[in-house]
């Protein structure tokens, strides 16, 4: 796995470990991984993506069947270094390709709703759809959606991947991302009862919790290759909220919480130029997609376990 430090591989690690044993699942990062955990320890490699002779070393040494690469800048990041994100999220992902092809490894690649763009349907964005994204996030997960394709019809790679909403997840943050703030909101409201937005109140975005995240990554995976029409770049959904709707759901559980807004002109406009919901109907039927957390649930077990991991220790 490349990226696994990060909030993805933090806990598709230790999933795919638990799946199939602790030593053949190998973590790489240019990050060291976090304090070790509950989760017994594997094999972790220092990889940069960007060079393929690292990508290539790992994967010969350890004989890896399986690439699972997310190793990527987020969209308010790519916004801010364009360039940088261009040459990690795209060149990252060619090398891997690559070398999935010349080793025959199968691949799983996360794409986003952030490879949609203002002329997609704004509702229910369809699985196959108008694909013109206006931020340099967008355009690498789109143009990586349509090499992953090409990869695999004019090679036979077997790459998988999924457009993933936002993802929330108790245990490791996202980094640069525009839905962030979905992440934030907990942390601030077990803290400081208060959180300032960067996105306007109203503003409508699919999430998912990460424990359902994980659980489609596996399952895709896992999917019997026959019944799959698209196999790569899948729709999938669990939550569709906006801040306004978070706050309530969190004010259940948090009377005082307060949130007001503050917003950020350049997430402002990433979040607008996305589809307010997607689609997530090819998942359901080819492969059996179903979410086991709405707002109410994931809210819930979001205060609970953050709760444990924030309290002071005495
Ligand atoms: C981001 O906000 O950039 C990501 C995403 C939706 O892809 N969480």
């Amino acid at each position: 796995m490349t990226g696994a430090a990060g909030q993805i591989g933090s806990e598709l690690v230790p999933a795919l470990r638990e799946k199939y044993g602790v030593d053949r699942v190998v973590a790489t990062d240019i990050r060291m991984p976090g304090p070790p955990t509950t989760a017994p320890q594997g094999p972790f490699e220092y990889l940069d993506c960007t060079r393929a002779d690292q990508v290539q070393e790992v994967v010969r040494r350890y004989r890896v069947r399986a690439i699972y690469h997310l190793a990527a800048l987020l969209s308010a990041i790519a916004e801010s270094r364009p360039q940088a994100a261009w040459n990690l999220n795209m060149g990252g992902l060619y090398h891997v390709l690559e070398v999935a092809r010349q080793y025959r490894c199968a691949v799983f690649f996360p794409s986003s709703i952030g490879a949609f763009g203002p002329t997609t349907p704004r509702d229910m964005a369809p699985q196959d759809t108008v694909q013109r994204p206006t931020t340099m996030y967008g355009v690498t997960k789109v143009s990586g959606e349509l090499i992953c394709d090409y990869y695999a019809s004019r090679f036979g790679v077997d790459v998988r991947g999924l457009r993933l909403p936002g993802l929330i997840s108790h245990v490791a943050p996202p980094g640069g991302g525009t839905t962030d703030y979905a992440v934030e909101i907990f942390y601030q409201a077990i803290r400081y009862r208060h959180y300032t937005c960067f996105l306007r109140g109203d503003t409508a975005l699919d999430m998912m919790y990460m424990a359902d995240a994980i659980r489609a990554i596996l399952q895709l995976m896992e999917a019997d290759r026959t019944r799959l029409i698209h196999h790569n770049a899948f729709n999938v959904t669990a939550i569709n909220v906006t801040p306004e709707r978070l706050a309530t759901e969190i004010r259940k559980h948090v009377p005082e919480f307060v949130i007001d807004y503050e917003v950020d002109p350049i997430r402002q406009a990433i979040a607008d130029s996305w589809p307010r919901s997607v689609d997530d109907g090819a998942a359901r039927a080819e492969w059996d997609w179903s979410p086991a957390y709405d707002v109410a649930a994931m809210t819930k077990d979001m205060l609970e376990k953050l709760g444990t991991k924030l309290r002071p220790a005495r």
